[in-house]
């Protein structure tokens, strides 16, 4: 009853009672779970009962919530104040560890959140080139920036409407929306007005329409046309950054992006986000040049100090390997149950990324996707939660594994899935 008290009480105050609407429930149905503490690979809900979580938080808990070392940093650097306005080390140290460990990324600038991120790398991209037009892919997030609300994906997706009423005609006019994996599509439109192209923006590992993992044809496509064009290559990672492995997708795909959106993991929890890539781009960024972009809480000291840890972490020996290993096997063992069950169910999973899917194979594109079965999907996702599992709570997202999902939580988690998927 608790949550349900707490989700009317919200509504009083919040549209919808959530700071998110992905957060509401509204694709999935059913009353949101107000969570009040997490732990490892957990978090419980104001009833008090515990679920095994996937969502973490949509991609920052990589290292399991509330690990240790991150809580003591945070508290270190909360006793010493908690935001100066003014540049400090801390900063120095993420931005190094970034450019260290994204060698395409040459000079980064902290954000707090990822659609400043790209919002930013956006506004550098038609600055640097003096260019308008952008291009898109269909299902791909990129925050909610108004030229990125076209067709976007996740909660727009979810909410069924494929793009934002309030952003002017005028504001999405130069943003082209192409077919994600569709590498034709996109030499076909370079062909006919490359020389207007600012920018390309997308998610090398997409993440907001469920999981989809971009062909390498596609990718290369992309890099060779941009290069020949003179457009910007812009990677959205701030899913996949630090979640795929450990460069990012680009290390996976060995393409080297001209600027790098960053977020989630790179906070650790807390709000940072960051853009990078080139310096003779960077270079145009205020104060140094006419891009203008600002943030009173950019670089925030206890942010930073969260995901300076986290990143340290992640980069324990065979991290990587252990967090696909454990992704792999989920993904495995809930197709081979479903399959035994005779539901037409698939899964897929890259670094500590899954999809999972009410289709006989694997979607590779936004068209395929819309095709798997949502009711389906929210069958799953209903009968998992009452038995204490915690997916995200829509069939257009992906779900996140930390490195406190071990082979007990697995085996739960398939457990759970097996008396699931008997009721089907
Ligand atoms: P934020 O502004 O939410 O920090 O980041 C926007 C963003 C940008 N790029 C990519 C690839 C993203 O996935 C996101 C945000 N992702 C969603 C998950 N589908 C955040 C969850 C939510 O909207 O509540």
């Amino acid at each position: 009853m608790r949550n349900k008290e707490l989700f009317e009480r919200a509504q009083l105050t919040t549209p919808g009672g959530v700071n998110s609407p992905v957060r509401a429930f509204r694709s999935v149905g059913g009353t949101p779970r107000f969570i009040t503490r997490a732990e490892g690979p957990y978090f419980w809900d104001a009833e008090g009962k515990r679920y095994i979580d996937y969502i973490g938080s949509w991609g920052p808990a990589i290292v399991g919530h509330a690990h240790p070392a991150v809580v003591k940093a945070v508290q270190t650097a909360a006793t010493l104040g908690l935001s100066f306005g003014a540049p400090t080390e801390g900063e120095i140290l993420m931005a190094e560890e970034i450019c260290k460990l994204v060698p395409s990324i040459e000079q980064v600038r902290l954000v707090s959140s990822g659609t400043e991120a790209t919002m930013s790398a956006l506004r550098l991209a038609r600055g640097a080139t003096g260019r308008d037009k952008i291009i898109k892919f269909e299902g791909c997030y990129h925050g909610h920036a108004d030229a990125l609300l076209v067709k976007a994906g996740s909660g727009l997706l979810t909410l069924g409407n494929p793009s934002s009423s309030g952003v002017p005609a005028d504001f999405t006019k130069h943003t082209l929306v192409l077919d994600y994996n569709n590498a034709q599509q996109l030499e076909d439109t370079f062909k006919a007005m490359g020389d207007q192209i600012a920018c390309v923006i997308v998610e090398p590992v997409a993440g907001n329409m469920n999981l989809i993992k971009a062909t390498p044809e596609f990718l290369n496509t992309m890099r060779r046309l941009c290069t020949e064009y003179g457009s910007v290559l812009i990677f959205d990672e701030v899913m996949c950054g630090f979640r795929v492995a450990l460069g990012g997708a680009q290390s996976l795909y060995n393409i080297k992006p001209d600027l790098t959106a960053l977020g989630k993991v790179i906070g650790g929890g807390l709000p940072v986000a960051a853009f990078g890539g080139r310096a003779d781009l960077m270079a145009h960024m205020a104060p140094l040049g006419g891009v203008y972009q600002a943030g009173t809480l950019s670089g925030n000291p206890v942010a930073v100090a969260a995901g300076l840890t986290t990143l340290k972490l992640i980069q324990a020996d065979g991290f990587y390997t252990s967090l696909s290993a454990q992704t792999a096997k989920l993904a495995q063992g809930l197709t081979q149950i479903a399959q035994q069950a005779g539901v037409s169910f698939c899964a897929d999973s890259i670094g500590g990324m899954f999809g999972l899917y009410f289709a006989d194979q694997v979607p590779a594109s936004y068209a395929a996707m819309m095709q798997t079965d949502k009711d389906q999907f929210n069958r799953l996702f209903h009968a998992m939660l009452d038995g204490g599992v915690y997916l995200a709570p829509s069939a257009f997202e992906a779900g996140f594994v930390s490195a406190q999902h071990d082979d007990a939580i697995i085996a739960a988690t398939l457990d759970i899935a097996r008396t699931a998927f008997a009721q089907y």
